[in-house]
């Protein structure tokens, strides 16, 4: 079984991601791992933290000569900040005179439920975790369930369709997507170039009165085979799997799968997707007239591209902040500030792919199974075989 861990402060010392299950002899691109830290890291409107960080997984268990050996892997992420931090985030008790507490809870961030919870008496052990630094950590492994899934042929991309107002509509195709992803920079990750101009003014706008902007962005999975997840029990279901993969991911409040939100305004008519037959030499010869369903009918992929929204909230830290309480006076004051990023949208759908990725792996293997990279392999191409002769 596909199974993986993050640990990590955001201003500790380092980031650290565990990958357990995946099958031996896979070749590890280090450069495709390190440009898929780097594509995170991107993003008109991210902070100044952004600016001291350049992701790079330091590999510590688990490969060898390039390739996988079935063992475990780990992974370390510097946290090239921790310099900054050592003296008032240490790991010995250090001195209390220099801890830099976080007086007053952000109104949409961890920090007030987390205190709460674990009895802190400020918010800053809660947002050291709960931060979307920890999402790099979880990039590191998508990015190797992505290099295993290319094995099978399956590639998983995201794109933007809304900085606040500014919203695409339709479906954006897969050569779009891709040509997008290639670009050397990266503003807003948007297909469409006009559109993602006024995402930026949008940014710019937010940017001018101290204020914050979420979005939505699209993962997308391509040349997925039919028949991954089963709707035979509830937890066993891709869509469901999915969809807590995302939201799992910090700021993200809704889930979409296909045109699910619209589906619910339409008639049967309008939203199911017709079934063809025709020459293809996709992984069956059955074709749709369109992807309402987002490629999982019954819990199952059907053999279309995975279409997954996720739907972000504004990020809660506020240059112009919200109103607060003073954990220790009780008094109102204004929610603490120390420095944020604005949008983080196109970011977000990078961490997205990687849970993605790691989602479709996983019910890849349950369904391949295999020791080692030529057993899943064998095991994929005799199911290939299966459907086309279906
Ligand atoms: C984040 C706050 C900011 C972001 C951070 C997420 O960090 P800092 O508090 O150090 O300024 O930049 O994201 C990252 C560091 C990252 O790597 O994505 C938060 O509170 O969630």
């Amino acid at each position: 079984m596909l199974r993986y861990f993050t640990a990590g402060e955001s201003h500790g010392e380092a980031l650290v991601a565990f990958l357990s299950g995946l099958p031996a002899g896979l070749k590890i691109d280090q450069d495709f791992v390190d440009r898929e830290l780097w594509r995170r890291q991107q993003g008109y409107g991210r902070g100044g933290r952004m600016k001291i960080e350049t992701d790079k997984a330091h590999i510590l268990s688990g490969v060898h000569h390039g390739i996988t050996i079935g063992s475990p892997i780990s992974i370390r992420l510097e946290n090239k900040d921790w310099k900054n931090w050592q003296e008032s985030l240490p790991v010995a008790e250090g001195d209390p005179a220099q801890h830099k507490a976080v007086k007053s809870p952000r109104p949409g961030h961890a920090d007030l439920a987390g205190a709460l919870k674990y009895n802190f008496s400020d918010a800053r052990y809660v947002l050291e975790r709960a931060s979307a630094r920890e999402t790099a950590a979880r990039v590191a492994v998508g990015a190797l369930a992505k290099l295993f899934l290319r094995e099978l042929s399956i590639e998983v991309l995201s794109h933007v369709l809304a900085v606040g107002s500014i919203s695409l509509t339709g479906e954006i195709p897969w050569s779009d997507i891709k040509k997008a992803s290639e670009k050397a920079e990266i503003l807003l990750s948007c297909a469409d170039p006009g559109f993602e101009q006024r995402m930026k003014e949008e940014v710019d706008k937010v940017l001018r009165t101290g204020d914050s902007v979420g979005g939505v962005f699209e993962v997308v999975a391509h040349n997925v085979p039919p028949g991954l997840g089963t709707y035979a029990q509830w937890d066993e279901r891709l869509d469901a799997l999915l969809a807590a993969a995302l939201m799992s991911l910090q700021a993200v409040k809704a889930v979409e799968i296909g045109s699910g939100v619209t589906a619910a305004y339409a008639p049967g008519s309008q939203v199911h997707d017709e079934i063809g037959y025709e020459a293809s030499d996709r992984y069956t010869k059955f074709s749709r007239a369109h992807n309402n369903a987002g490629g999982i009918e019954g819990g199952i992929s059907n053999g279309e591209e995975i279409r997954v929204r996720g739907y972000l909230k504004p990020i809660s830290t506020l240059r112009r902040p919200l109103g607060s309480v003073d954990f220790s006076t009780r008094e109102p004051v204004k929610a603490a500030y120390e420095r944020s990023d604005v949008c983080v949208v196109p970011a977000a759908g990078v961490a997205a792919e990687s849970m993605v990725a790691l989602t479709l792996a996983r019910a890849a293997l349950e369904k391949f199974g295999g020791d080692s990279m030529l057993e899943t392999k064998r095991n994929f191409e005799g199911y290939r075989e299966q459907l086309k002769r279906f």
